[in-house]
C-alpha cells in the first residue's frame, strides 16, 4: 500500500496546527465515501480537533445509523453555513474522490478556500494537493484512512464508533467482499476493526438488507423486462426512465448496486445501467477482468472512475439513444470483451 512516510509527517504537523478541519465527500456520498469521513471524523474528535464534515449533496437513508451522521453539513441544503465552514478551514481533506469537480456545486468553494488540501483516495489519476494518500490498489477510501490513521498514530486510537464506519465503509466499496479485496491486507485490517467489537451482522443488515419493497419489485421488473443481454459483447445493459421511477415510487439510492446485477451472468463482462436523472442520463457501468470501464467511461461519456467499476453521462441524447450510443461502440472493443 501506498503510504508515504513524508506525506504523513506533514499531514501530522497540518493536523496539529489546525484550529479547524473540513472533511468533504464527492457528490451522491455512498457507504464509503460516508464510512471514510466519519472514521476520520471520530478519531480527530478522539484529538480532540474541531472538526466538520461538509458532503455535497444528501446520503442515502441507509447510512444513517452511522454515528454522528446528524452532524454532518449537506452544501445543497446549508451553502451558506457550509461555505462559512469552507472559508475558514485550515485543512480541507477530500475523501473519496480525487478532483474537486466531483464535488458537484461546492467545487468552486472548495478551490477558494485557503486551507491546506489533504487527498485520502483510490480513484486513478489524482488532481494536485498539498498532501497526497492516493492509491488505486486500495479496497476503499475507508481503508486507505485506515491506514493513514494507523501510521499517524496507532490503531488504539480508532474507537468503536469509528471502526464501525471504516468497516461499513470497506464491506460496502468490496460488495460484501467479492471484489477490490484480493489482498491478505485488506482482510487484516477487516480482523482489526472487529476487534473493536463492532456488530458485523448489525452493519451487512443495514447495508445490504435494508431495501423498501418498491425497490425490490423495481429490481425484479428490471431484471425481467428491462435488462438486455448481448451474448456476442458478453455485455448487458438495462435503461430506466424518469416515468418507470415514478411507478416504482423511486427513491435516492434506490438503483444502488442495479448496475453488478448482470454481472451475475455466465459469461457477462461488462454491464451498464443508464438512468435518466434530474434531465441528464447517468450510467454506471461495471466490468470483470481486463476490460477498463475507465478509460471507456473517460472516452466517450465524460465519466471515469475505476478500471472496473465507473460512471458516465450524456446531458444531450435521450435515454434510449445513450443505450443506442452504447451499442454501437461495441463492435470496436469487441475482441478485449470477448477476452476480458
Ligand atoms: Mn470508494
Amino acid at each position: 500500500m501506498n503510504i508515504p512516510i513524508s506525506e504523513i509527517e506533514k499531514l501530522k504537523k497540518a493536523i496539529e496546527t489546525a484550529d479547524f478541519i473540513v472533511l468533504t465527500g464527492h457528490q451522491n456520498p455512498d457507504a464509503d465515501c460516508v464510512g471514510a469521513n466519519l472514521g476520520l471524523f471520530h478519531v480527530l474528535k478522539e484529538q480532540r480537533k474541531q472538526v466538520q464534515i461538509i458532503l455535497p449533496n444528501r446520503f442515502p437513508d441507509n447510512l444513517k445509523w452511522m454515528p454522528s451522521t446528524d452532524q454532518i453539513v449537506v452544501y445543497e441544503k446549508d451553502t451558506e453555513l457550509a461555505s462559512q465552514y469552507i472559508q475558514k478551514a485550515d485543512l480541507i481533506f477530500s475523501i473519496d474522490y480525487n478532483h474537486f469537480s466531483r464535488t458537484g456545486k461546492m467545487q468552486n468553494a472548495l478551490e477558494q478556500a485557503k486551507a491546506q488540501k489533504v487527498i485520502i483516495d483510490h480513484h486513478p489519476e489524482p488532481d494536485i494537493y498539498h498532501i497526497t494518500f492516493s492509491d488505486t490498489s486500495v479496497s476503499s477510501a475507508s481503508e486507505l484512512v485506515y491506514e493513514v490513521i494507523k501510521h499517524l498514530h496507532s490503531e488504539s486510537i480508532v474507537n468503536i464508533q469509528s471502526a464501525e464506519c471504516l468497516f461499513a465503509g470497506i464491506m460496502a466499496d468490496t460488495g460484501c467482499f467479492s471484489y477490490n479485496s484480493s489482498k491478505p491486507k485488506t482482510f487484516l485490517n477487516v480482523a482489526e476493526l472487529l476487534e473493536k467489537q463492532i456488530n458485523k451482522d448489525y452493519i451487512k443488515a443495514k447495508l445490504f438488507d435494508n431495501y423498501s419493497i418498491e425497490r425490490t419489485r423495481l429490481m425484479g421488473y428490471l431484471l425481467s423486462e428491462k435488462m438486455v443481454v448481448l451474448p456476442e459483447f458478453r455485455t448487458a445493459y438495462i435503461v430506466l426512465s424518469e416515468q418507470e421511477k415514478e411507478k416504482f415510487g423511486y427513491k435516492i439510492g434506490d438503483s444502488e448496486g442495479f448496475v453488478n446485477l448482470p454481472l451475475s451472468i455466465e459469461n457477462i463482462n461488462f454491464s451498464v445501467f443508464i438512468m435518466e436523472h434530474e434531465g441528464f442520463m447517468k450510467m454506471s457501468m461495471r466490468s470483470r477482468g481486463n476490460f477498463d470501464v475507465n478509460q471507456f467511461a473517460r472516452k466517450h461519456f465524460k465519466g471515469g472512475g475505476h478500471k472496473n467499476a465507473a460512471g458516465g453521462k450524456d446531458f444531450d441524447l435521450k435515454l434510449l439513444e445513450v443505450a443506442d450510443k452504447l451499442v454501437s461502440l461495441l463492435p470496436q472493443y469487441k475482441e478485449e470483451l470477448l477476452n476480458s
